[in-house]
């Protein structure tokens, strides 16, 4: 009646920005994603206490959205859930894809239940959109009830440097954002038709390993996704000064010659893409702007399994 489970959280480089139904958690276009090694949830479940119990990095939590996954599930026992986040969450890293992928994995190893990885994943869906993707993790895409992984975190020897670029909590969720953008963003439904001619797109790169054409792309459907955002009312602005000027510093080391491009998600943080002999250079420079705090670089990751308890 317990398990425990890790999964890695992932970056979009073809963003989920919009649900075409928000009971069912189903996206309105589909998404490409990489899971990254740093940014790791290991999460416990114990079943059959008096009450539920979820706690993140030692500060108890409100239930609500991890009973109505482990409801989804079948699991009508009380749960004890501890999570731990090994990457600074005070920095507003998201968590939510990496947290409800290890839930899923290990709330349904702990109920006995045998799902297979798509089942899973689809379960993760429901209690965050992108946790889906980190079910397969790797190279993953989301399209329907379930993500699914395109390449193996081995595919392609890539660094993604995420430069941090504010602390704590953003001011408004993704859930809240994009519900917003959905809403009121006169720019949102180009950015979804955007988002169907990139996935494929996106993909045909991927496959042909071409890091300067994949990388631009990546970065413009993080500023059209941006543009939708800022154009909702009342407008949301993700960015901070840094987040800004860390965009800048990449343009200036394109022009120098190493390629590395940018995307970021609902937040300030950037996150650049580039080649792994590149990933130091990019770092130091990251580091430099005025405003990062701390620069984070990432591998590809695999997706989420269950871990043994010691
Ligand atoms: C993504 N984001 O594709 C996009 C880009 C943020 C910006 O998926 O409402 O926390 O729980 O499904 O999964 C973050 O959104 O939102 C996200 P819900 P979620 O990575």
């Amino acid at each position: 009646m317990q398990a425990r489970a890790v999964a890695h959280a992932n970056i979009a480089l073809v963003k989920y920005w919009g649900k075409r139904d928000d009971a069912l958690m189903l996206p309105e276009a589909g998404s490409l994603s990489v899971a990254l090694d740093k940014l790791r949830t290991v999460t416990s479940v114990e079943l059959g206490g008096s009450e539920d119990l979820f706690e993140l990095d030692g500060a108890s939590q409100p239930t609500a959205r991890v009973r109505a996954l482990l409801d989804a599930a079948g699991i009508h026992q009380k749960a004890r859930v501890i999570s731990h986040n090994e990457f600074p969450t005070a920095s507003g890293l998201a968590s939510s894809a990496s947290g409800f992928a290890a839930l899923a994995v290990a709330a349904c190893a702990a109920a006995g239940q045998e799902r297979t990885l798509e089942q899973l994943s689809a379960l993760a869906r429901l209690g965050s959109g992108s946790a889906a993707r980190s079910v397969p993790g790797g190279w993953a895409v989301w399209e329907n009830e379930s993500a699914r992984q395109v390449f193996p975190p081995d595919y392609w020897d890539l660094r993604f440097a995420i430069a941090i670029c504010g602390a704590g909590a953003k001011g408004t969720s993704s859930r809240d954002g994009m519900r917003a953008s959905r809403e009121t963003s006169p720019y949102h439904e180009a950015f979804i038709e955007q988002c169907r001619r990139d996935l494929p797109q996106a993909l045909h790169l991927l496959e042909a390993r071409d890091l300067p054409a994949l990388g631009a792309l990546a970065e413009k459907n993080a500023l059209r996704m941006h543009a939708d955002a800022l154009a909702a009312d009342p407008p949301l602005l993700y960015w901070q000064p840094a987040t800004l000027a860390c965009l800048h510093a990449l343009g200036d080391l394109r022009a120098a010659g190493v390629q590395a491009w940018p995307t970021i998600d609902a937040g300030p943080h950037v996150v650049a893409i580039c080649a792994a002999d590149d990933a130091a250079r990019v770092e130091s420079r990251l580091r430099a702007v005025e405003g990062v705090r701390e620069v984070l670089t990432c591998a590809p990751a695999g997706g989420a399994r269950l871990d043994r308890m010691s």
